[in-house]
């Protein structure tokens, strides 16, 4: 039993050291890139099902999974090492190179923190290997006596001191490497200035806010903003080093930094974005003013070739996700309407990391799946040929939102007779949305009252007073 305690605590020194060293050199953690790989290894099916069961707890259920693998591996190292110790010290050091290579997989960590991150974990836990199985060692044999007259009771104490030793190297590694990753890129974001956009969205009018206790917000602030990916931990990717692609069927393929992107006249848009996944009544759809460069100019400055169809955005967490190409070209209609975005600003903020930062795309109409792509790297024109992450998985090629509303107030529960303001919002971004019906059991449909509205692209507020 201590053989396979010995091989359990090394394998999580190894993994503790590897998390700090990574945070410190600027790797994403080896552990969350396997997790990675497991999720792109994934059939569609199992997915869907973790999703289903799991909800948004599926990822921290899959982190643990691998835990709870590199623990079993760990205990099995660790009795091999009681006979062939340089053996189990390999198995530890190739454990360590797998994590490298799913790292290495990740195009925003550069190599050599990933190869450090792994060595540093490798060669920490092959000490503690070392140590440990000496130490079990000397404390097999039958118990009895004291420190002065039994050995091994000196063994039994020596591995109760490394292993708590062990113990607390990897908690404290591991949590120092996670504290260290991510506030040094939350300082970055903050000391961001946007430019003023050239064309802002205006004032939002004032009878575009129902005086309605309990409505949603008409935008939703950020923190509040539902939030769905397949990430396992937000990517961090620093503006410092990072650059969009635009490439693929297009005459001149160009690269550009996050200062330039800044730089390029800048418009704001107040845009609905919904999650296909969302069901009646559902959270997952939020109403934003983004601020950006406007896809289209940046398509001009590619020069897209004829026989280009789709437009395809991808993340630096390898998610994709593609469009028509006349969406990205669409003029904007006016005011509120911009037109297909590469987003950097949300509710007037640079956008959050869980949001995408530096960079994200955002399509008035299109359900996120197919084209709000988080942390975007490249823009790649291709054809339909190809395919975004969840089409292979059994998605639609194209994701139109399709029109819905919801109810806000009242939630539930019973109500006070009376006069009670049944109040929500009503969206079909692209288009707009011009009449809201409400119908009370077997009642007549009647006409909601509207709210005034932001622009065909983002929800309006509706209220109908029922007696
Ligand atoms: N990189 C990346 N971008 C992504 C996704 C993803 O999994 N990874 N999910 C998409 C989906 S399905 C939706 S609904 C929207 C959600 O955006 P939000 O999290 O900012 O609300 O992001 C899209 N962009
Ligand atoms: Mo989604």
């Amino acid at each position: 039993r201590r053989a396979a305690l010995a091989g359990v605590l090394a394998t999580a020194v190894a993994l503790g050291l590897a998390e700090l060293a990574a945070a410190a050199a600027g790797a994403r953690s080896l552990v969350v890139a396997v997790a990675d790989v497991v999720i792109d290894a994934a059939p569609g099916w199992l997915e869907r099902f973790a999703i289903a069961t799991l909800g948004t707890a599926d990822k921290p259920a899959l982190v643990v999974g691998v835990l709870a693998v590199s623990g079993l591996v760990g205990a099995g190292l660790g009795r091999l090492a009681t006979t062939r110790l340089a053996l189990a010290c390999a198995g530890l050091v190739a454990f360590g190179a797998l994590g490298v290579t799913a790292a290495l997989r990740d195009p925003g960590t550069p190599p050599g923190a990933a190869v450090l991150a792994g060595a540093v974990g490798a060669v920490g836990g092959v000490a503690a290997l070392v140590a440990l199985t000496r130490a079990a060692r000397a404390a097999a044999g039958e118990p009895g006596g004291s420190v002065e007259t039994d050995p091994t009771a000196w063994g039994r104490r020596r591995f109760l001191a490394l292993a708590t030793t062990s113990a607390a190297v990897a908690v404290l590694a591991a949590a120092g490497g996670r504290v260290l990753a991510a506030p040094r890129l939350e300082r970055v974001r903050q000391a961001i200035r946007l430019p003023r956009p050239a064309r802002t969205a205006g004032p939002v009018p004032a009878g575009a806010s129902l005086a309605v206790a309990g409505i949603t917000p008409l935008h939703v602030p950020n923190e509040d903003f539902y939030r769905i990916d397949t990430a396992l931990v937000v990517p961090e990717v620093d503006t410092d080093g990072w650059a969009l692609e635009v490439t693929g069927l297009v005459e001149r393929p160009f690269r550009i930094t996050y200062d330039e992107l800044l730089a390029l006249p800048h418009v704001e848009a107040d845009v609905t974005l919904a999650c296909v996944s969302n069901e009646v009544g559902g959270g997952l759809v939020g109403n934003a003013r983004w601020q950006g460069v406007p896809l289209r100019d940046l398509l001009a400055r590619a020069r897209v070739r004829p026989e280009a169809t789709q437009v395809m955005g991808r993340s630096v967490d390898g998610f994709s996700a593609g469009f028509p190409v006349e969406l990205a070209l669409r003029e904007g209609t006016g005011p509120g309407d911009a037109g297909a975005l590469v987003a950097v600003g949300m509710n007037g903020e640079p956008l959050p990391r869980a949001h995408g930062f530096p960079a994200r795309l955002v399509v008035p109409g299109l359900y996120g799946y197919v084209s709000a792509t988080k942390w975007l790297r490249a823009v790649e024109l291709t054809t339909f040929e190809e395919e975004g992450y969840w089409i292979p998985r059994g998605w639609a090629r194209e994701g139109p939102v399709k029109t819905q509303s919801r109810i806000d107030v009242p939630r539930g529960g019973t109500v006070p007779a009376g006069r009670v303001p049944v109040a929500g919002v009503a969206w079909a971004p692209g288009r707009g949305i011009s009449r809201v019906e409400v119908r009370v059991d077997d009642g007549p449909w009647v006409p909601a009252r509207l709210a005034d509205s932001l622009g065909v692209d983002a929800w309006r507020q509706w209220v109908h007073a029922w007696d």
